[in-house]
């Protein structure tokens, strides 16, 4: 019996050794290399090392970690104030987010007959297209990379990461929500998902659990100020600002009265109105 004690207390010995060794070999993985940061992931709750940190992310080189961008940036490089792109309401200029563009024009993003749904963030989700007045799903079928870069390009949010299903990770559609399109074959350089070569619209052979979804890089650049509108879009005078000075904000600066827009308007039109 002894003996067995023995052995035991040698095992757990063992085990330490093994335990502590694996710690360390751990800790060391941990240092990222130079051009990769260490991205925190959930739900494991584990690190690794990353080339890009992801949207609303920046990699910082002096910890060698990912780090948040600062609001309002969507997206930004370098550090957290260095946007790439804006939430909703405000515009890029340079690499600051505003809510007013000055004197250039303000082009929101054009209206789309795509949008993506039960992602995480704004760059990945479900993709949904609008035929006829009703928004509907894409089947999996014949789903790749090639389908998912048009998906990212025709929203103007980068690149495609990945081409997904509903079922890798996200929020699933109403059941009662039609499935539009099937058996995706696009090229990758169309300009809009519905050029791409598909079966008739409403024809398919899947369920929702089969609904196509995408990863795109980011960074959004649907909402710029920009010089001038560009083909399909009304340039809109641009908005002479509203002064409004709120009553109990003490004294605005001199000579100046405090600027404020409830919500600013694109100044560049799609619809051919202002
Ligand atoms: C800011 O972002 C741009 C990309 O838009 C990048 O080229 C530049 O290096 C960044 N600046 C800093 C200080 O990180
Ligand atoms: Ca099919
Ligand atoms: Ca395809």
């Amino acid at each position: 019996m002894g003996h067995l004690l023995d052995r035991l207390g040698l095992l757990q010995v063992l085990i330490l050794i093994i335990f502590t060794t694996l710690t360390k070999a751990d800790d060391v993985q941990s240092q990222c290399i130079a051009g990769t940061y260490m991205k925190s992931s959930y739900p494991d709750a584990g690190h690794r090392c990353v080339a890009d940190c992801g949207p609303g992310q920046y990699g910082d080189d002096s910890t060698r970690s990912c780090q948040l961008c600062s609001s309002p940036c969507l997206t930004c490089a370098g550090t957290a104030d260095n946007c790439t792109s804006c939430s909703e309401p405000q515009f890029l200029l340079g690499n600051r987010c505003v809510m007013d563009c000055g004197n250039m024009y303000s082009r929101g993003p054009a209206r789309s007959r795509l949008r993506l749904r039960g992602g995480t963030n704004a760059f990945e989700g479900r993709v949904e297209i609008l035929h006829e007045g009703v928004w509907g799903s894409i089947c999996n079928d014949k789903w790749d990379i090639q389908d998912a870069q048009v998906v990212c390009g025709e929203l103007q949010l980068g690149s495609a990461v990945d081409a997904l299903s509903v079922s890798d990770d996200f929020e699933s559609a109403s059941p009662r929500m039609p499935i539009h399109l099937d058996d995706l074959e696009c090229s990758g350089t169309e300009s809009k998902l519905e050029f791409c070569p598909h079966l008739e619209w409403g024809r398919h052979n899947c369920a929702h659990d089969e609904d196509a979804a995408v990863r795109c890089s980011g960074p959004d650049v649907s909402r710029l100020c920009v010089a001038s509108c560009g083909m399909g879009t009304t340039a809109c005078p641009v908005q002479i600002a509203v002064s409004y000075a709120p009553r109990n904000a003490g004294p605005a600066p001199t000579g100046q009265t405090t600027v404020s827009l409830a919500r600013p308007r694109d100044s560049c039109s799609t619809t051919g109105a202002c």
